[in-house]
């Protein structure tokens, strides 16, 4: 039995915000008092944990004095070991973001949320970070007549390229992380979803310092295929960051533990993470369900890194499997490699072919069987 207790090594991450959502809705009151940040990040470090993500007001959950509440913190990443890979803002709670941050139709409020990044940028650095998360929670509407998307486009690129050139003014080894979501809290957010977002970059001034942090929600609550989604943004070179969670299809965002949603997509994420040359933080972004006490939230936690970790064996096992490796190669995975041109052919030569469609059309890829080898891999059948 492989032995499934996560350590640094495995560069696993946590929000504060996660452990620390204190469970309120929009239907009902918080079931959890605040956690503070201390006791968070020492708990993190005893499961096996190598990081601690914040927002600037997370810091604040039990201490309002932000100078006392950040030397709390540091001393706490000391005393642990516990490294700050990734920072973000709060853009979206305080009624001042009701219409957005970076894209609010008051121009004051733009500014404000400016003067807010970059001073927990100052902080971010000072801490190590080296990803920094933009999460547009609030950059929409609820209707078409409210937003001139292609002017909330020019103010989203404008602030990114502020943001840059502080960055590079500052000398800060940061990079931006983009993250999509589609919905929710707006009834429609910009930068809906990982193309949306990959098309808007290469529109910026610095488009090598921005990227995405794509999450599994996030693209399952659109019906989108998240592992197609991850592939292409690896494809890009701009997987800078993830966010890790489990969803059950198109409805709210449930942010649930990793793997306790589609499971099976689960399972080709991870053995696209470890073999398809990824190799940043594994941060999961979840909430422990309303209904978790204290000890639920740690035990759901853990549940997060040890299901990892088993979908990571559940991964090499299959890529090991010389049956599976067979069954790659008689589905013509693997021919998919191979260049459509041979080095030297030019369109020219596809003239010369002697092909039979007829035939080709005939013949079967043989999916079933690879599906159902991976099935029973994720199963611990095999
Ligand atoms: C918020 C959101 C997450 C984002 C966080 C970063 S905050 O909880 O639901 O998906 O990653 O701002
Ligand atoms: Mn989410
Ligand atoms: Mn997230």
């Amino acid at each position: 039995m492989a032995d499934y207790t996560p350590t640094p090594e495995d560069r696993f991450s946590f929000g504060l915000w996660t452990v620390g959502w204190q469970a309120r809705d929009p239907f009902g009151d918080a079931t959890r008092p605040p956690l503070d940040p201390v006791e968070t990040v020492h708990r993190l470090a005893e499961l096996g944990a190598w990081g601690v993500t914040f927002h600037d007001d997370d810091l604040l959950a039990t201490e309002s004095d932000r100078d006392k509440a950040v030397a709390a913190f540091r001393k706490a990443l000391d005393d642990t070991g516990l490294v700050v890979p990734m920072a973000t803002t709060n853009l979206f709670t305080h009624p001042v973001f009701k219409d957005g941050a970076f894209t609010s139709n008051d121009r004051d409020v733009r500014r404000y949320a400016l003067r807010k990044v970059m001073r927990n940028l100052d902080l971010a650095a000072e801490l190590g970070a080296r990803t920094y998360v933009c999460w547009g929670g609030r950059e929409g509407a609820e209707t078409d007549a409210a937003k001139d998307v292609r002017a909330a486009l020019d103010r989203y690129k404008e602030a990114l390229d502020v943001l840059c050139g502080y960055v590079r003014d500052k000398g800060y080894d940061i990079r931006f992380a983009l993250e999509p979501k589609p919905n929710e809290p707006r009834g429609d957010i910009l930068l809906p979803t990982i193309g949306h977002a990959l098309a808007f970059i290469g529109e910026l001034e610095h488009p090598e310092m921005v990227g995405l942090n794509p999450e599994v929600g996030h693209e399952q609550m659109a019906g989108l295929n998240f592992v197609h989604g991850v592939a292409q943004a690896l494809w890009h070179g701009k997987l800078f960051h993830i966010d890790l969670n489990g969803q059950h299809g198109i409805k709210y965002d449930q942010d649930l533990v990793f793997g306790h949603g589609d499971v099976k997509s689960a399972f080709f994420l991870v053995d696209l993470l470890e073999h398809g040359g990824y190799d940043g933080p594994r941060h999961f972004d979840y909430k422990p369900t309303r209904t978790e006490d204290i000890e639920g939230v740690w035990q759901s936690a853990a549940a997060n890194m040890r299901t990892y970790l088993i979908l990571k064996e559940r991964a090499k096992a299959f890529r090991a499997d010389p049956e599976v490796q067979e069954a790659l190669a008689a589905s013509r995975v693997t021919e998919l490699a191979v260049p459509t041109l041979a080095p030297g052919e030019t369109y020219e030569d596809l003239a010369k072919d002697d092909f039979d469609p007829d035939e080709a059309g005939r013949r079967g890829y043989h999916y079933a069987r690879l599906d159902q080898l991976a099935v029973e891999h994720l199963l611990g059948a095999r």
